[in-house]
């Protein structure tokens, strides 16, 4: 019998209430391996995982091995697999990005040295919990053990989102949109990028969009569809941002045949600093993430890349005594 170990932290939360179930339900594994779930929150959170780890049981999950709640990083994340970092304080409705990042780094500074220490060193992560490009350099710093090409922060979910939104204003359907791609941070900064975008197999579509909608409408509604959301439900997106975890930790398994976006760290032709975690186009493989570098780049595209990589430059000063 195969058997991975996933850690999910922050597992009391809106998104792991989600995230569970679809990973658990799904089929990112092959059918014969079996999933050890360690989930860890905070002690006051206790009882709450306890009713998770109890509905868990109830759905009789046959790809389920074990469920360990607790609220111990050292349990948590021994021997992980997999390491998805949810857990923090999420923004809520007026927040500003800035007020969470110093709340929210010391977090991450602590879990990277118990990962570090406790998880298996070929442990694949994934930071959620924002400001998850941020987050992502500070565990990279403080687990040394952990190669960079590991560690990766969540932009699919914006990936996912911008998707949507042309695949409703061209009338295709999601899959036949190809190459579309996010840059930067996972922030209002972040860069949706259809430049080099195929719908069946054409860019014909693209070639006829109006520049004004690509500038005035899809890129402003992506970069803060987020807010957006917490507008309406006065809470932060939860389903599709578990359904984003979903799909970034299959790509991570799987592979992919289309572009993908995620946060990772790297020397890039793009002139971006190669000391933070930026969100570039990748071709994915089975164990091997390449960054497609050969992508002409206008002027507007340049603008809009160099804006958020300052964005993330000054999120990296403002925590840098925790790196
Ligand atoms: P919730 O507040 O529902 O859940 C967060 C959970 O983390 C809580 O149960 C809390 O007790 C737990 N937690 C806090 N400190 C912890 C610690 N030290 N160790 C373990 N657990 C801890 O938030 P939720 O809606 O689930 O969002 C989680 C995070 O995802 C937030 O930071 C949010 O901003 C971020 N998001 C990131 C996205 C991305 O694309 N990167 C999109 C969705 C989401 O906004």
């Amino acid at each position: 019998m195969k058997k991975k170990i996933i850690t999910i932290t922050g597992a009391a939360g809106n998104i792991a209430y989600s995230l569970i179930f679809r990973i658990l339900s799904g089929d990112i594994f092959e059918r014969n391996t079996k999933i050890q779930l360690n989930l860890l929150d905070i002690t006051t959170a206790l009882p709450i995982l306890l009713g998770v780890k109890l509905e868990i049981e109830d759905c009789a999950f046959t790809q389920l091995d074990d469920v360990i709640i607790t609220d111990d990083p050292e349990i948590a994340f021994a021997d992980s697999d997999f390491v998805l970092l949810v857990g923090a304080k999420p923004r809520t409705k007026g927040m500003q990005r800035a007020d969470l990042l110093l709340d929210n780094a010391s977090i991450f500074q602590k879990q990277a040295k118990i990962i570090n220490d406790k998880a298996k060193n070929s442990t694949k992560i994934i930071v959620v919990g924002n400001p998850a490009n941020t987050n992502a350099l500070i565990i990279q710093k403080n687990a040394k053990n952990i190669e960079s090409k590991n560690i990766s922060s969540l932009m699919r979910l914006d990936q996912n989102r911008a998707k949507s939104i042309l695949s409703a204003k061209t009338n295709c359907k999601v899959e036949n949109i190809q190459q579309l791609i996010v840059w930067g941070n996972h922030s209002a900064t972040q860069y949706p990028d259809i430049s080099n975008c195929t719908i069946n197999n054409s860019n014909d579509d693209i070639l006829s969009l109006d520049p004004r909608w690509i500038s005035d409408d899809f890129i402003p509604r992506v970069q803060n569809r987020g807010a957006e959301i917490i507008e309406h439900r006065g809470k932060s997106s939860a389903a599709s941002a578990a359904s984003a975890i979903y799909d970034h930790l299959n790509t991570i398994v799987n592979g992919s045949s289309d572009w993908e976006s995620m946060g990772i760290m790297t020397e890039n032709k793009y002139d971006i600093d190669d000391e933070i975690f930026f969100s570039y186009p990748l071709s994915i493989n089975k164990d091997k993430i390449n960054i497609i570098d050969n992508i002409e780049l206008n002027t507007s595209s340049i603008e809009y890349i160099k804006k958020s990589e300052k964005e993330l430059l000054s999120e990296r000063d403002i925590i840098k005594d925790l790196l």
